[in-house]
């Protein structure tokens, strides 16, 4: 997809402050620190239009944005980050949990992990809910500039059987922009069924 124009619309925490639901939208989902703000940067060709930080925990808001006024993209905020209060945990899986549960217009999740870890805990427990809801989610496994081509491709054959995919995950890099195209491509195939 050529990207004309992209635009910051707000960040949410509850339903009542979402932004209105004008197009087909995609969410960014993964732990914390995986690169979920980075790709949505490589994928809009802009740098810091969602925020990115080597810190874990950078991303704190449902941050909704737009592209070309016609797909809306959502970089949610990250799970697992070791520093975090069992509290704010809780807010976290609350507040994930009611988007995911009420935004009519969410047409997919991307979850996005890195091409180095093994899945965590809370990455399977998500898989397991977004197909408890019948949420159609694609596996971005991202990072791939700090492996080789040969670890890259077997981890992604080992991801796609350990978590049942009919598609291969993409591989992807914010560094290189390897796989930004497929995922695009990807996105349009889904969003013209
Ligand atoms: N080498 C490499 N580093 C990356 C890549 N993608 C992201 N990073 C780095 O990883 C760190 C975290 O990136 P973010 O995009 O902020 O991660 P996030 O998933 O949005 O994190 P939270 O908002 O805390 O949940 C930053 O230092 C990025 O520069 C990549 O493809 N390759
Ligand atoms: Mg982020």
């Amino acid at each position: 997809m050529k990207v004309v124009s992209t635009e910051f619309i707000k960040s949410a925490t509850l339903p009542s402050h979402y932004p209105e639901e004008k197009f087909p939208e995609v969410a960014f989902a993964g732990r914390s620190n995986v690169g979920k703000s980075s790709l949505i940067n490589t994928l809009t060709r802009r740098r810091n239009l969602a925020r990115t930080s080597s810190t874990p925990g950078c991303t704190r808001l449902i941050n909704f944005f737009t592209v070309n006024n016609q797909i809306s993209l959502v970089d949610l905020p990250g799970y697992g980050y070791a520093k975090v209060s069992e509290a704010s945990r809780r807010q976290w899986g609350t507040m994930i949990e009611t988007y995911f549960k009420h935004r009519q217009s969410l047409k997919y999740v991307i979850l996005i992990l890195d091409v180095r870890r093994e899945p965590s805990e809370q990455d399977l427990a998500l898989i397991h809910w977004l197909r408890h809801y019948n949420i159609i989610f694609m596996i971005v496994l991202t990072k791939t500039d700090k492996v080789s081509r040969n670890q890259a491709k077997a981890r992604q054959h080992q991801i796609k059987e350990l978590l049942g995919m009919d598609m291969d995950p993409i591989l992807f890099s914010a560094r290189t922009g390897e796989g930004r195209d497929v995922i695009w491509g990807a996105l349009q195939d889904l969003l013209a069924e």
